[in-house]
């Protein structure tokens, strides 16, 4: 089994840490671009420091985690990804023990299930996606690739949700509702219809705002 590199070391590298290490995955350590961070520990893994570190450890012997999280829509988080992949390496994905997932769900390329999070039967789940802290994915929801769905959120069955998402904490999205490209459903919202692409709704029931 390769050994494991995690790109980024602030809040969101940390949790994936502590879900590694509860696996006992074997972590060489984390990178990331601020020098500052360069030898300091993270739950007793090391910040070997940037991105060139990568440079002594190749693609067909190490794989990578990626640790760069987002509040919004997860442009540098897709950025690392989209670029790093283009270097030829390929992205764990990452399960905290206590995620729930079922055996008839479909989980793409570094897909990141966190602690107490539940994907059921029938899920198709994007490359590069983050199932946060408890959050609820329910039957048969399609959830495209680089789309944070932040603590707490739920997506009852058959929800559709697009590319570049962010779903935020404790959000809910009604059954069969579609959420196109590059919106932003806000923390708490309560989405009971379609959402356009590139849009951004808020409140109970969520209402668009221009940008
Ligand atoms: O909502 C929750 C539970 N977690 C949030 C997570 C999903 O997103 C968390 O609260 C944060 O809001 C956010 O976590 P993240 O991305 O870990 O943010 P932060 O703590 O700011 O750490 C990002 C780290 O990535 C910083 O240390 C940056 O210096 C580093 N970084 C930025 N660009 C990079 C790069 N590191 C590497 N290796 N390469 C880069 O290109």
């Amino acid at each position: 089994m390769k050994k494991l590199i995690v790109i980024g070391a602030g809040g969101h590298a940390k949790v994936l840490v502590d879900a590694l290490l509860a696996q006992s995955s074997a972590i060489i350590g984390l990178t990331d671009s601020d020098p500052a961070k360069t030898g300091k520990m993270i739950l007793g893994v090391t910040v070997m420091g940037d991105d060139g570190v990568l440079n002594v450890h190749a693609p067909d012997v190490v794989v990578l985690v990626n640790g760069i999280g987002s509040v919004t829509r997860p442009h540098l988080r897709r950025k690392v990804f989209d670029s790093l992949k283009a270097g030829g390496y390929t992205f764990a994905s990452v399960r905290h023990p206590s995620a729930i997932v079922s055996a008839h769900a479909q989980l793409g390329e570094g897909v990141q299930a966190m602690a107490g999070s539940v994907i059921q039967a029938g899920c198709v789940i994007g490359a590069n996606t983050i199932i946060n802290t408890n959050a609820s994915v329910d039957h048969d929801c399609k959830v495209g690739a680089h789309v944070h769905i932040a603590p707490g959120a739920t997506l009852s069955g058959g929800v559709e949700i697009g590319e570049n998402v962010h779903v935020g904490a404790g959000a809910t999205i009604l059954q069969n509702v579609r959420v196109g490209n590059g919106s932003v459903i806000a923390a708490g919202a309560v989405v009971i219809d379609d959402v356009p692409a590139n849009l951004t709704v808020f409140g109970t029931p969520a209402r668009s705002k221009a940008k």
